[in-house]
């Protein structure tokens, strides 16, 4: 009898331990891969932040968190917009949570402050913002999902040339990107036979452009050209229109970022008509992005996605077909050059990463500011096919 009930106990436990064993081992089984996001998620600079999450989330939500049998793990952190705080986390990811990847980087030190932590650590981080060409020279380990400023200016001076504008004066924020917006303009214009009469810079720090853009009235060229990091956008662009440019008879040009689909709607109709060049407009024509906006938009209280929220989309698209293709193996080294040559569909269009210098190659449109639904949007009219950095050696 004893023996008996031991014997049906020894069996029921048996019974038992099956399931529950096979539940462990696939819970044990299915490794985890770590991204590290560094957002800027509060400053001047929050809404840069807060549309890169947005969409790296959102890709997430669309395709799931397993990726080559491995569960994705995205760990967000706030740098504040200060260099420092950027090294600091990149390094804590790092070090602490052994992420497989670092993303984000909305300004452009940013970035840099982390070139020789993950050249060091062979983590491969995958710039969501930042545009100033040279950043990707600073690290084998850095991808770019973004854009540069070279290649979305350059096409906004063959508008230029074409539309009459032979002088034009240049505004833009004193540091990487801006350098590189002004240069190129020169370059471009000056290539096309317009003239740059005067370069002026305005300090990052302090968004205040009434005396620059008075002395760019002053010296009455057929255009303004501006530059400014997108979450500035909005002060600027009350001030342009204050000021009176366009009134003046002064054509406004610039960036995507000075039409910045986040803050578009606050400009007023003023802004109809400006004509920009930019990767990315909300109003793009294609089912994958009236999709990914009216998704982005449900998930975010009706938050329309700028070129920052694609990037963080877009980003992690890279990020997944990596680890696809390395059959999540998670050496960086391997996870770059799987990188390397990558084409995929995204809701600004198709993209590829340059095999040689890891930075995007992408179509740059031409738009124009029209109010369509009741919203201002950037409604493309014209596009240069696949621009690369025209200023990587
Ligand atoms: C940068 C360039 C940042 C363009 C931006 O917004 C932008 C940068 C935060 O490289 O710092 O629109």
């Amino acid at each position: 009898m004893m023996k008996r009930r031991l014997l049906l106990a020894g069996v029921a436990a048996g019974a038992f331990a099956v399931p529950f064993a096979g539940m462990l081992t696939s819970a044990v089984a299915q490794e985890v891969v770590k991204i590290g996001l560094i957002a800027t998620l509060t400053g001047p600079q929050a809404s840069s932040g807060r549309q890169k999450v947005a969409g790296a989330r959102l890709f997430m939500a669309q395709n799931g968190d397993t990726i080559a049998g491995k569960k994705i793990e995205l760990i967000i952190k706030d740098d504040t917009g200060v260099a420092d705080q950027t090294r600091r986390i990149a390094q804590e990811l790092i070090v602490n949570d052994k992420v497989a990847f670092l993303a984000g980087f909305s300004l452009t030190p940013l970035a840099l402050a982390v070139a020789p932590v993950i050249t060091q650590a062979k983590v491969p981080a995958i710039i969501m913002t930042a545009g100033t060409s040279v950043i990707t020279e600073r690290s084998p380990y850095f991808v770019r999902a973004s854009f540069t400023l070279p290649q979305q200016t350059i096409p906004i001076t063959e508008w230029a040339a074409k539309n009459g504008i032979k002088t034009a004066v240049s505004l833009v924020s004193d540091y990487g990107p801006g350098i590189d917006a002004q240069d190129a303009f020169k370059m471009g214009l000056e290539a096309r036979g317009g003239k740059v009469v005067e370069q002026i810079k305005a300090p990052l720090a302090n968004p205040e452009f009434a005396a620059f853009l008075q002395r760019a009235k002053d010296l009455k060229p057929d255009a303004l050209f501006l530059f400014v990091p997108a979450p500035t956008a909005g002060s600027l662009m009350r001030q342009v229109v204050d000021r009176g440019i366009s009134q003046a008879g002064i054509k406004v040009i610039g960036t995507g970022d000075i039409t910045d689909d986040d803050q578009l709607n606050g400009m007023g109709d003023a802004v109809i008509g400006l004509t920009t060049s930019h990767f990315y407009s909300a109003a793009h024509d294609s089912p994958m992005n009236k999709k990914f906006v009216a998704d982005f938009k449900a998930a975010n209280n009706n938050l329309r996605p700028n070129f920052i929220g694609v990037s963080g989309y877009d980003g992690m698209h890279l990020m997944y077909e990596a680890l696809k293709k390395t059959n999540g193996n998670t050496d960086g080294t391997a996870l770059v050059e799987a990188m390397k040559g990558m084409k995929l569909e995204s809701p600004r269009g198709t993209f590829s990463i340059d095999p040689a210098t890891r930075d995007i190659v992408q179509d740059v449109y031409i738009r124009k500011v029209e109010r369509k639904d009741g919203e201002l949007y950037n409604i493309e009219f014209d596009v240069v096919k696949d621009v690369k950095d025209p200023t990587h050696k």
